[in-house]
């Protein structure tokens, strides 16, 4: 993988990790001359000395955080820097010094001490790279980020820029982003950003694949492990050792090898909240390289043990049948936009434990890892997103850019219990010719990266012209019956929900369920009878909905149910939504709207253990 992020930075005797995280200085490359900041070298001395800078947050997306609009609207190059010290005894003590962003969304350039570093291409992912030759530890170190949100038809996501041409009406050089999705187009240095040491030996990759058997209702697992360690040039090959302990410490088995299995007797399973008294148990896989000079590196990976099974009518964990409750979800919020907020995540996970609900989706990009790790602790279930929403054209060139996207995040995500699934993109226009060969590559190479998940893709177009179900190892769709289609006629729902669903069942012969639905509602709108945008319509209609999936559970294909969106979030200016897309249970604030209540009441009355 081209551009792998590395292992997430921890602390451990061998490592150390140092935020960079705070206020740093920000200005805008001007929208008629986007190239300013290359020109002017605007990376070669502190940006304070190029012209006016402000203060921006980091972690944040930079758009909502100002009072100026132009920030707000940008399209284009955004400049960032921040200037910090390294102790000087890490060059005595000759660490190795990796500079490690969570994401910067979308397209970013990296420079450290007036030298381009690293580069990455797209949002949402980790960027990784090696600085200990370009650091300066004996002065201040220029760190500086360009940034730039500009998405065309050969990005993922895609979108395309409309240039005005029209002087009368336009002023010179006029131009639009323009965009095939709903949420606000965020950008900027949106995770958190870390340097962290590791001996010149250290532990590069590790890939854990658990399995669990059952027999006569006695369960065992296995770890089956992999590391990849580096060592410096000349010498030989680390040597490794890894120590499996429980959540409180306590060693329970232990190997002596880079690659091997692990076995665990009378195993904690990792299990989904409500399924099981304890959920999100992990135990934590340590694991040591010891260089030809006994340099030694640790690194703690948690590791939960559970194992996805799917057959064409359902999904189980640990063998048992899965039923999917949940929501697709946004990172978004007032203010910080998609930066992460330790804040707001923790809320985020009481609300979903509130509901009751098992799972959510990361609609529609990979999340922050941070979140991911709650999502571990908690017994959460992913469904793992990439960023490919609403594609269309399909040439080579993207399904290649697709491929290299999935490989990347699925190399970041793997070894977490809570993904249970891989969705290779939201609502693609699979009924163009060209999706049938593109999707058998793209989930073709998913499943060559991570055999151990089914890979799926969340699906719009009609059960009779979609191309991309057949090669789906499960099926997701989105239907807003009574929203967008027979808007006001809630009686519709449950003969129109049970025939689509069973129709793309016998089609394709897999577990299928519906991955979004739902209603807008203003909070506070309340009309009686229910009339659309009430609290009121929005709860009816959930309650319709309910109805068809018990119809349909009752038919044993249907897998699940996820409510179109857990909160309120923000939109590009529109005339057809009020700011927001209005279909959440809990407002933008997570507040919650009476479709709340009644979504508590269901996933807690599904919930299997009780
Ligand atoms: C969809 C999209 C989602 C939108 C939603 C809506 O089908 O997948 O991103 O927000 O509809 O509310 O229109």
């Amino acid at each position: 993988v081209s551009s792998w992020g590395g292992l997430y930075p921890q602390t451990s005797v061998s490592r150390e990790v140092k935020p960079l995280d705070g206020v740093w200085s920000f200005r805008l490359s001007p929208k008629d001359d986007p190239d300013k900041g290359f020109r002017e070298l605007w990376f070669e001395k502190p940006l304070s000395t190029t012209g006016t800078v402000i203060a921006m947050a980091v972690p944040s997306s930079y758009n909502e955080v100002t009072e100026d609009k132009n920030i707000r609207e940008h399209v284009g190059w955004a400049w960032y820097d921040t200037q910090f010290y390294v102790p000087a005894r890490w060059q005595d003590e000759k660490k190795r010094v990796v500079l490690r962003f969570g994401s910067v969304t979308y397209n970013s350039i990296i420079y450290l001490n007036g030298k381009a570093i690293t580069s990455h291409l797209g949002g949402h992912l980790p960027i990784m790279a090696d600085v200990t030759s370009s650091l300066m530890y004996s002065s201040k170190n220029l760190l500086t980020v360009a940034v730039n949100n500009t998405l065309t038809p050969e990005t993922i996501p895609q979108g395309t820029i409309i240039f005005h041409n029209d002087l009368s009406r336009y002023p010179p050089g006029y131009f639009e982003q323009k965009y095939n999705f709903d949420f606000f187009n965020f950008a900027g240095i949106d995770r958190p950003v870390f340097l962290y040491t590791t001996p010149q030996t250290y532990v590069d990759n590790i890939r854990v694949i658990t399995k669990v058997f059952n027999t006569q209702g006695s369960y065992s697992a296995s770890i089956e492990y992999d590391i990849t360690s580096q060592s410096p040039a000349g010498q030989d090959n680390a040597s490794c050792s890894v120590f499996l302990v429980d959540a409180n410490d306590t060693l329970v088995v232990n190997g002596s090898s880079c690659s091997g299995t692990l076995t665990v007797s009378q195993p904690q399973l990792w299990w989904p909240y409500l399924m099981d008294p304890i959920a999100g148990y992990q135990y934590t896989l340590w694991v040591r390289v010891t260089g030809s000079l006994d340099e030694i590196d640790e690194y703690p990976l948690k590791v939960g043990l559970r194992e996805v099974a799917w057959n064409t009518s359902g999904v189980t964990i640990n063998g048992r049948p899965l039923y999917i409750r949940g929501c697709g979800k946004h990172e978004d919020a007032d203010i910080r936009g998609k930066g992460y907020d330790a804040a707001l995540v923790v809320k985020d996970f009481a609300l979903l434990k509130w509901l009751g609900a098992n799972s959510f989706r990361t609609s529609h990009y990979p999340y922050a890892e941070e979140i991911m790790d709650r999502a571990d602790a908690e017994g959460i279930m992913v469904i793992d997103e990439s960023p490919a929403i609403g594609l269309s054209g399909f040439d080579p060139a993207l399904r290649d850019r697709h491929i290299a996207v999935m490989e990347e995040f699925i190399m970041r995500d793997r070894n977490r219990p809570s993904v249970i699934m891989w969705s290779v993109g939201n609502e693609p226009k699979s009924s163009q010719l060209a999706a049938d060969d593109y999707f058998r590559a793209v989930v073709n190479a998913s499943k060559l990266a991570d055999p151990t998940r089914p890979v799926t893709a969340v699906l719009s177009e009609s059960v009779n012209s979609d191309l991309a179900a057949q090669w789906l190892d499960v099926i997701w769709v989105n239907r807003y019956f009574s929203w967008y289609s027979d808007t006001g006629h809630l009686e519709v729902i449950q003969r129109q929900t049970v025939t689509e669903f069973q129709e793309w069942h016998s089609k394709f012969q897999r577990p299928v369920g519906i991955s979004e639905y739902g209603a807008g509602s203003i909070p506070g709108l309340h009309m009686g009878p229910s009339f659309t945008w009430s609290e009121e319509y929005q709860t009816e209609l959930l309650l319709n909905n309910f109805k068809a999936f018990d119809d349909l559970r009752d038919q044993g294909f249907f897998m699940g149910e996820m409510i179109w969106n857990f909160a309120d979030f923000l939109t590009p200016q529109e005339y057809n939504r009020p700011a927001m897309c209005m279909k959440g249970l809990f407002t933008r604030t997570r507040q919650p709207k009476m479709a709340a209540q009644v979504t508590r009441a269901r996933y807690h009355d599904l919930a299997e253990w009780d």
